[in-house]
């Protein structure tokens, strides 16, 4: 076989292996590389006459591009597929209807809390917030229950240490406001409280609590009643009456229990009531003579009216709920609803 034939097979050769053949480094070692066949054709050189050789390298060279333009072309019909491939995979169907991100929201009783904060915002209050580890003697002592007072038993407390407990009210925030603020005071303090009871549909060891404060010269329970009446149209409707029944609380003299003209049935008498009309929703009076003494502020210039609710069970007659442990379970299912 001379030169020539030599150099067609190798050409036909590395075309066909081409055709069957990936692995193309490996085609381009065989044919092209140091101990590839061509070079091995270069080598035999030296057998051919000097005047055909310039012929045969010329032939040696055509051959060599041939077969590198083949395995170029090769790559790039491997890399053209390879993108085609990875195309398709990363095709995005842009008219397909996008999933909606599962946006959450604020808890019903913060949203409640809220509620209620803005309607006192609404008549000039402050809102004021403080510890919920407190001394005895911001949740008791300077609310004239002395240690010992039988009042004490009916709030059961969590103690931390002798004079160190978790608050059972918010009142020591108002304390500690009447402490340091000269009059006129007009805040409120909604936040957690802690009572030592079990849990029920009505209890919970934890809860919340808004109280407000107002002191003034010359305020009065006309005062007390304007502001309380307001609040009750804004949440429960503008036909909401209120009702002072006459109550102890050793804070405040006098005192009362106030109700609210039933939502549901409008006072007929209904489930939600009881048949009664009525819904005792908070707790108020004046605020004690001593108390005013404790926190540094003269009883005989000054006067105020204090109030206290629950947070939760406004909730549970906003939303209609019967059992308040539902707030405290984060079940989804529940906490969508609101
Ligand atoms: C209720 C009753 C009430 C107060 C809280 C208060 C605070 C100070 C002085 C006087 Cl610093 N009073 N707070 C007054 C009356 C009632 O809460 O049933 N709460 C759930």
């Amino acid at each position: 076989m001379d030169i020539k034939e030599q150099l067609e097979q190798i050409k036909n050769n590395a075309m066909e292996m081409l055709k069957n053949n990936e692995d193309l480094e490996s085609i381009r070692v065989k044919f092209l590389g140091k101990k590839g066949e061509l070079t091995a054709v270069l080598r035999s050189m030296g057998q051919v006459s000097p005047e055909d050789r310039p012929l045969v390298g010329k032939h040696v060279n055509e051959v060599r591009e041939a077969i590198e333009q083949a395995i170029e072309s090769k790559k790039a019909s491997f890399m053209e597929k390879a993108m085609q491939v990875k195309l398709m995979a990363e095709t995005i169907d842009v008219t397909e209807p996008g999933k909606k991100p599962e946006m959450g929201h604020r808890h019903p009783i913060s949203q409640t809390e809220e509620m209620l904060v803005d309607i006192f915002v609404g008549m000039g209050f402050s809102v004021v917030e403080g510890p919920e580890i407190e001394y005895d003697y911001y949740n008791f002592e300077a609310l004239n229950l002395p240690k010992n007072h039988p009042a004490r038993d009916t709030q059961d407390t969590f103690y931390i240490t002798d004079n160190i407990l978790l608050r059972s009210q918010t009142s020591p925030v108002q304390v500690r406001t009447m402490e340091n603020t000269k009059p006129p005071i007009r805040i409120i303090s909604p936040g957690r409280v802690y009572r030592a009871d079990p849990a029920d549909a009505t209890h919970s060891p934890i809860f919340h609590q808004m109280e407000g404060l107002v002191v003034d010269k010359g305020i009065t329970m006309g005062d007390l009643k304007g502001v309380l009446e307001l609040f009750a149209k804004k949440v429960f409707g503008e036909n909401t009456k209120i009702r002072f029944r006459p109550h102890h609380f050793p804070f405040t003299e006098p005192s009362a229990e106030v109700d609210v003209s039933c939502w549901e049935c409008g006072g007929k008498g209904c489930r939600v009531c009881k048949g009664e009309g009525w819904v005792e929703i908070l707790g108020a009076g004046m605020v004690h003579p001593f108390v005013l003494k404790n926190c540094g502020i003269d009883p005989d210039v000054y006067s105020g009216f204090a109030f206290g609710m629950g947070i939760e069970r406004i909730a549970l007659s906003r939303f209609g709920i019967d059992d308040l442990r539902l707030f405290y379970e984060n079940d989804e299912r529940f906490l969508k609803q609101f």
